[in-house]
């Protein structure tokens, strides 16, 4: 099983491991601009920490990323880790209120952020007290510093910093149903023990993998499918900087002979209905891995027929970093999330605290050495998440005879959608800011796929005022207010909502008209 050297800086020791083993001149990334060689990944790394420290950033000071998928990203990343700087990459998805949050909240020196992205930070640079450097990846600089001729312009110096695997080496935010969102604090050790535990034995990346990741590398799932598992194999990846469309995937899978792929289920049934979907002789993929929500069985059966591949379905969390519960190739049972990966240890807790008998539901908490350390500056919600050597998931499974695991959804409020949470708190009150609206309810509704989408129940101010148009421009209000992937699919008029007799909202008797 994994263990990590008490010094240990992942990304230093990733890189030379590869420089050791012979790939100075093998493909790492294969992006828009071509491919960067693990030896040209090294010098990067290596000037940009260097670049880091020239401008007075010091060893756990929090860097900022706002990246769009590119060599940059990793180049960015390893370079803050190996320095001993905190990489914050955040969803490239969100509003410049998120961003201003996060850059708060962080207390970032830097931010290195994509040049589409700008425009998200343009006005918020100024605001934020502790920013002092912004970096921008792209061909314009908008009046700072170009990430390219920062980097070129320092001397690839060893800036590696002494760190131990239990430095802080970067934080993931993850948000929750009520309140701001959380950075969860992972340290160096955690990384090289995801690929130890789930990358290399049970996703099972070798060298000679070419990997495609749908999801992108700011999320826990995608930072482990494109980072920390293929440079620990000495694979290549095939990096993709725009949105995730069919067409765009299905591109990238004709012209680059990729093995692995991992994506999550919105994205496989979108593939498999889409007319230009590549054959199966057209593909050479060998394993495929699916995560971020459950994936139902029609679309794995699906997947498995067209391309001759099982999809691995798994379960992880942004506190755990990656994938701790999954199905495995020739042991699959459709309609699971499988079994524990070895090295964690899963339980199933009910209301009162104890573990639930076989069979029945209970919270699933999971034990292993791959956790976040706290959420960052949050003792409340970090001590009712990491309760000692378990950390809560939030999701209630149960388990078969046969030791399956099966999920049954959110033990609150959250939704899942294409992998994401989404809060429904914070949908209604961007619904309810709109002049028509007088209150709201958001709850998850299942798709024609059976996946989850949010579905919202309006009370307007004017019954008579509800048509189809009204739908619309409530989606519209919604898209403008929030991170577009958070808008309500559906939306249904109700005259009134139910509550209990205090006034609460009771979400759970409209998620039940959805299960009938
Ligand atoms: O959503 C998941 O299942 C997941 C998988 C791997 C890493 C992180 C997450 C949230």
């Amino acid at each position: 099983m994994g263990s990590v050297p008490r010094l240990y800086n992942f990304a230093a020791n990733v890189l030379e491991n590869n420089l050791r083993g012979g790939r100075a001149g093998k493909p790492a990334y294969i992006d828009v601009r071509g491919a960067t060689t693990y030896g040209q990944l090294a010098e990067r790394v290596a000037r940009f920490g260097a670049a880091l420290r020239g401008l007075g950033v010091r060893r756990e000071e929090r860097v900022l990323m706002a990246m769009l998928d590119t060599v940059d990203w990793p180049t960015a990343f390893l370079g803050c880790l190996k320095a001993g700087i905190i990489a914050v990459p955040v969803n490239t998805l969100l509003t410049e209120d998120d961003y201003r949050y996060m850059l708060a909240d962080s207390r970032a020196r830097c931010l290195v952020v994509s040049e589409a992205l700008f425009p998200k930070f343009e006005k918020i640079i100024a605001e934020s007290p502790d920013l002092e450097h912004v970096i921008v990846a792209g061909d314009n600089p908008h009046g700072y510093r170009l990430f390219d001729d920062l980097i070129g312009a320092v001397e690839a110096e060893d800036v590696t910093a002494p760190t131990t695997a239990d430095d802080i080496a970067f934080w993931l935010y993850t948000s929750g149903s009520t309140g701001a969102p959380k950075g969860a604090v992972h340290v160096h050790g955690s990384l090289k023990l995801t690929a130890d535990l789930y990358g290399t034995p049970v996703a099972g990346v070798t060298e000679s993998d070419v990997v495609h990741s749908v999801a992108k590398l700011f999320f826990a799932y995608g930072l482990g499918n494109g980072m920390t598992f293929p440079l620990t194999a000495g694979a290549t990846v095939v990096l993709n900087a725009d949105r995730p469309t069919p067409d765009g995937v299905a591109a990238l899978l004709r012209r680059h002979p990729i093995t692995m792929f991992f994506a999550v289920p919105t994205f496989y049934a979108g593939f498999l209905a889409s007319a230009n979907a590549p054959t199966k002789s057209e593909v050479q993929i060998r394993r495929c891995v699916s995560a971020g929500e459950a994936l139902p069985e029609g679309i794995a059966r699906a997947w498995a027929e067209r391309y001759g591949v099982e999809i691995s379905d798994g379960l992880g969390t942004t506190e755990m970093l990656h994938i701790f519960l999954t199905n495995r190739p020739g042991a699959t049972k459709y309609g699971t999330t499988g079994k524990a990966v070895p090295g964690y240890e899963l339980r199933l807790v009910g209301e009162d605290g104890n573990e639930v008998p076989q069979g029945e539901m209970g919270e699933l908490q999971v034990r292993g050495p791959t956790s976040a350390i706290m959420y960052w500056n949050n003792r409340e919600k970090s001590r009712s998440t990491f309760m000692g050597e378990w950390t809560r998931s939030g999701d209630k499974y149960i388990q078969d005879d046969d030791g399956y695991y099966i999920c049954c959804g959110r033990g609150d409020d959250m939704l899942k959608v294409s992998g994401i949470y989404v809060s429904p708190f914070e949908v209604e009150s961007a619904l309810a800011s709109h002049p028509e609206v007088l209150e709201a309810a958001v709850v998850g509704w299942f798709d024609e796929q059976r996946l989850i989408k949010p579905k919202a129940f309006v009370v307007l101010k004017m019954p008579d005022k509800a048509t189809e148009e009204l739908i619309g421009s409530l989606q519209e209000h919604v898209k403008q207010k929030l991170a577009p992937y958070k808008y309500p699919r559906w939306i249904e008029f109700r005259i009134e909502l139910p509550k209990t007799a205090t006034g609460k909202i009771q979400r759970f008797k409209l998620r039940a008209e959805g299960m009938m």
